[in-house]
């Protein structure tokens, strides 16, 4: 698996970031059209979390197949693939959180799913203008960007993918140190009300997937596009 990921800028069309999605893909396709996106100049960029809690969980694979598309792995994928690749999954939990359709899916289609989650990167560079835009799922252990990527790129720490894909420290401490190496560091995973900047960690996860609304950001001017439909 390749952990960490780099993505060269866009020279063609806007590079665009999203939070959690949690299976509403319809709700975010209507977004996406409201903002006039181009699939065939634009991308679009997921903090993780496609899947669980909402009706769409399984279009996640026709997503993630698009060129256009690109995800980090969330804490939800983490868990797919945990439970299939026989880690230690508290099964209330994982139903509780949403994966019951993951969890009643007959083995084989549990593999096709896990066989595209198990590739996602945990971190993710993308270049741009006025200098690289990470993204994970939910925060940085480390405090310089360049220390992240030697680590994810040395091999698989669990502490390390722990952090990355299920801490909220920085939210609830209001740390507003900022992660050194990059212009922004793009995150989900913890629902805010609206998008919340902490140093130079953006929280993007506006509750899309809920009863909140998603939030588009533009990367080369980090401006946070009107994406609600009808607005
Ligand atoms: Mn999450």
């Amino acid at each position: 698996m390749t952990a960490f990921r780099r993505i060269a800028a866009n020279s063609r069309g806007r590079d665009l970031a999203v939070g959690d999605i949690h299976g509403h893909f319809k709700r975010l396709r209507e977004c996406l059209e409201a903002v006039g996106f181009d699939p065939l100049v634009d991308r679009l960029f997921s903090v993780g979390d496609l899947v669980d809690r909402g009706p769409g969980s399984a279009q996640a694979l026709q997503w993630l197949a698009e060129p256009w598309f690109h995800a980090v792995q969330g804490n939800h994928e983490s868990l797919a693939v945990n439970h299939l690749r026989g880690g230690r999954v508290d099964l209330d939990m994982y139903r509780a959180a949403g994966g019951g359709w993951f969890l009643d899916l007959p083995k084989a289609e549990q593999v096709r799913f896990v066989e595209v989650f198990e590739r996602l990167p945990i971190a993710l560079q993308v270049d741009t203008a006025g200098g690289p835009v990470g993204l994970l799922h939910a925060d940085s252990p480390f405090d310089d960007w360049a220390q992240l990527c030697a680590s994810l790129q040395a091999g698989d720490d669990l502490q390390v993918r722990e952090v990355c894909q299920w801490s909220r420290r920085r939210l609830k401490e209001g740390d507003s140190r900022p992660v050194k190496g990059l212009r922004a560091l793009l995150v989900g995973h913890t629902p805010v009300l609206e998008i919340k900047v902490l140093g130079n960690v953006w929280h993007l996860d506006t509750g899309g997937w809920s009863r909140g609304h998603f939030s588009l950001l533009e990367l080369d001017g980090l401006k946070p596009l009107s994406a609600r439909p009808g607005a």
